[in-house]
This record gives structure tokens, sequence and C-alpha cells, in this order.
């Protein structure tokens, strides 16, 4: 029954958004990401990695995480980017009050991936609004308690699924009450925006710290679609954003779409924002994919052809939305259970899409259990294989084509005479361990990390065009 309800409520909300979406103006839409990410060297980076994790949704805000484990993911998978969860209650846990001491235990898990060379995106989530939506505390993390208030509205305490909570009259005046959009005028949304800014104090000069996503899975309670985005949602961007601005003008800014609808591929009616950096504006746009034949609980084996099409769908809107924001996109989350027939050919094609299109992507999560690489064991699953690809990790220029398999790599990209870097290809243990053989052309060098199993190429500034091509050994 539950799931008629959702299915019910999911047409509705997805009527509805279908209704804004077609109303924007439909054009070809670009077959790359606008812009890609640059690191200071100035090599476009192509980021792969993991949302980290589930176990940080407890009060603490901190995921159950050793050094070990960020080590162990590097050499199983090859990885060089992290989406690391925060949460709002562990940085103001008392109304402006911001704990220090929390984000001294967040800056030692970044030390951890900046000693392997990460990339490390902060995101601030939420997930129906905060856990005391209820005095049972059913369901959500996110808000502290103080920031929650739900006006006695209940909430139920035995749903099936939790995205089912996001309906409950409770959640929804919480979330209301957040946006402003309620009778009562509480100025939450300045504290979040605040917190930000503390965040980002502390991690400005952080090298290894290259963004923020600023909310998690954004919910507009009674607002939906283009008037909670281009409403509420933008006015709490735009003031997240000047507090950041303060002390941290390098940081890329990672703006999230309403979840629902757009996660299914609907088109984002988020406005544009203004950066208020001295150079090129920092703002990206990090959207989550959940094919909704998926989220009705459809395996990819069962329902490819409808997944195809969905994942074309949604590819298709967010790039339009990059090329409207001039943002580069980041894939904050995309994942299934595993284990179900087909997934791994599922995860395949999204990582071939963000290939194509120059996304990074994190993938949702690295839990231990059926949606992760690590079974409840620890022990590594199928989808540590299937997530250990080659690819490359920074090119010393602009990229203009890659394609990849378990024994064979092609990569061709402009070279850039500002960039000096080499250009760094990662190579998994199916092209042996002398990390294959490699031509690049007569001037250039390359040389082997065989720890790291990256592949340094170096090419001649005037080569212009350079190709790279790796064969497994
Ligand atoms: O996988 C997570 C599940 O175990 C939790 O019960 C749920 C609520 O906190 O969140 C799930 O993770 C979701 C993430 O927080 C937001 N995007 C969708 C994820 C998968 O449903």
């Amino acid at each position: 029954r539950n799931r008629v309800v959702l299915c019910t409520v999911m047409v509705m909300v997805g009527t509805l958004i279908a209704g804004f979406a077609g109303a924007l103006t439909r054009g070809p839409a670009p077959e790359v990401s606008p812009r890609l990410l640059t690191d200071s060297e100035g090599r476009t980076l192509f980021l792969r990695g993991f949302n980290t994790a589930s176990s940080a949704k407890n009060p603490t805000g901190l995921a159950d995480l050793t050094e070990e484990d960020v080590a162990r993911e590097y050499s199983d998978m090859g990885t060089n980017f992290v989406r690391l969860l925060l949460q709002w209650q562990a940085v103001e846990p008392e109304p402006g009050e911001i704990d220090q001491d929390y984000l001294d235990e967040v800056e030692k898990r970044v030390g951890w991936y900046e000693k392997r060379g990460y990339h490390v995106m902060l995101d601030m989530h939420q997930d129906l609004y905060s856990t005391y939506t209820s005095s049972e505390h059913v369901a959500g993390n996110g808000a502290p308690e103080w920031a929650t208030q739900n006006d006695r509205l209940p909430v139920a305490e035995d749903l099936d699924m939790w995205e089912l909570y996001y309906l409950e009259p409770g959640v929804i005046r919480s979330f209301d009450n957040f946006w402003g959009t309620s009778d009562n005028d509480l100025d939450l949304m300045d504290h979040y925006a605040k917190s930000w800014g503390a965040v980002a104090e502390r991690f400005a000069d952080n090298e290894a710290v290259l963004a923020y996503d600023l909310m998690n899975e954004p919910w507009g309670g009674t607002l939906q679609a283009a008037e909670f985005e281009r409403g509420p949602l933008a006015e709490f961007y735009r003031r997240s954003i000047a507090e950041i601005r303060q002390s941290d003008s390098d940081t890329w800014l990672f703006v999230e779409p309403q979840a629902v609808g757009v996660n299914w591929g609907m088109t984002s009616a988020l406005p544009a924002f203004d950066d208020p950096r001295d150079g090129e504006d920092r703002i990206g746009f990090a959207p989550h994919l959940y094919p909704l034949p998926m989220d009705l609980g459809k395996s990819y084996a069962s329902a490819k052809e409808e997944v195809d099409d969905a994942l074309a769908t949604w590819e298709d809107s967010v790039l339009r939305t990059a090329e409207r924001l001039d943002a580069p996109v980041i894939l904050g989350e995309f994942g299934l259970d595993a284990t179900a027939p087909g997934a791994l050919d599922y995860v395949d094609a999204v990582i071939d899409m963000t290939e194509r299109t120059g996304m990074g992507y994190a993938y949702w999560s690295n839990d231990p259990g059926s949606w992760g690489p690590y079974n409840g064991d620890g022990e590594p699953q199928p989808l540590a294989d299937t997530l250990n690809r080659a690819y490359p990790r920074a090119v010393a220029g602009e990229p203009l084509s890659i394609s990849t398999t378990d024994i064979h790599l092609t990569l061709s990209y402009r070279t850039d005479p500002q960039v000096t870097a080499p250009t760094e290809i990662y190579l998994p243990e199916s092209f042996g361990a002398g990390g294959g053989s490699v031509s690049c052309g007569a001037d250039c060098e390359t040389n082997w990390d065989a720890e790291r199993r990256v592949l340094s190429v170096t090419q001649a500034p005037e080569s212009g065009v350079a190709a790279v091509e790796v064969r497994a050994a």
C-alpha cells in the first residue's frame, strides 16, 4: 500500500515539476559540462569517489572512519575525491555557538584524505530536516534541536520507506519554519548561513578542500519546484555564499537543486548566482541521480530501457542547467543496492556518462552493506571491482576525448602551455604491475608510480593536441 501512496505522490509532484520544466526554453543541450574543474596547477580534474558516510548522520556528525579505511579505499579503488558529510547540528549545537572541537575532528579526517592527494567536498547533510521533528526521533538528521520547530504537528512512526517522512506534517512545518514561509519569524536560515561562514573560516586555506556543498537534497516543505528553487532556496544560497566569501574567496560553492523530481531528470529552475570574489565565479552545480523506475523498486536488469531513457533525460536536463548557471557539475550522489540484478551494469553506464561529460562523481555510499563496496564484514564486494576503473585524474589541458576499458585507455587533450604539471592517469591492477605499455608521441616523458598506480605524462608544451594510449601489459 505504501508503494501505491508513494507512486501517487511522486506522480503528483512529477506532474507539478514537469509543468515548469517544460516551460524552460529547449535548445540543443551541450554534450560536455560547460565548465570543468581545475586544480591549483591548472589541470582539468576528473573527480571520482564516495559519499562518506551514513554513519555521520548520528548527532556527533562524524563518520565512523579511520585513516586505514581511507588508505584501503585508495588501494582498492584509486579514488581521488570524497563528499564528506557534516551536520549543522554538530557545527552549531547551541544558537550562535560554533563547536570548534567538531571542526577539529573534521579537519583531522580531511587530513587523512589530503595525505593521499584527494580533493574534498564538505557536504552539509540533512535528510528530513532533522532528528527532532518528532519527540520519538524516528528519522532524519541535519538541523539542531533548537532549530527544529514542528509547531506540534504530527510525524508518523512506522513508515516503510524513509522518503515518505518528507510528507509528514511535522516535517513539512519544520522546513517551512526554516525557509521562512510559515507565519513564524525565526530567521533560522541566517544561523545556517553563519555556520557555513564558520566552516569556511576554518577551511579557507586548506588545500584539500575543493568545494562546499551548501545543502543536501533541499526540500521546500509546502513550497515546491520553481517557486521554491527561485524563492527561499535561492535566498538561502545567496546568504550562505555571502557568509562564506567573507573569509574564503577560493573554495568552490556547489548548489543543489530541489531533490524530488530533479533527481529523476526533471529540469531545475535554480537561478544563476553571483560570486562576490575577484576573478571568475566559482559556483558549481551538484545534482543527484536516482532514476524514478529504480526509486519505485525496479532493477536495471528488468527495466533497462526505461532506466536508460531516464539517464538520458537526466543528463540532458543537468547539462542545460549547468550551461545556464555556467557551472561545472559534480554528481553528488548516485547509488543503489549493488547486489540487485544488473546493478553493476548501471554503475558502469553512469560512470561512462560522467567520463563523457566531464562530471565528477561521488557514489552513494561507502557504508558497509549491499549498497557499498564492502559488506558488513568489511570484505570487498563485486562493486569494488566495478568502481576500480582507469581514469585520467588530472589532465594538463583541455580534454578532447577519453575512452577506457579494463585493459585499454586512450586520452586526447589540447595542451596548455601555462600548465607545467603532468597529466595523471590512474590504472587499476588489470593493466599489470608495471602499468601497461604507453605510447604518447615522440616528445613526451612518462613516469609510473607503482604504489599509487598513477602514470604521469609530460608533453612538450608546443605539442598542440596530445594523444596518450595505454595497453595492459
Ligand atoms: O542510505 C541512507 C539510508 O540508510 C537512510 O535511512 C536514509 C535516511 O537518512 O538516507 C539514505 O541515504 C540517502 C541520502 O542521505 C540522501 N540521498 C539519498 C540516499 C539514499 O536513499
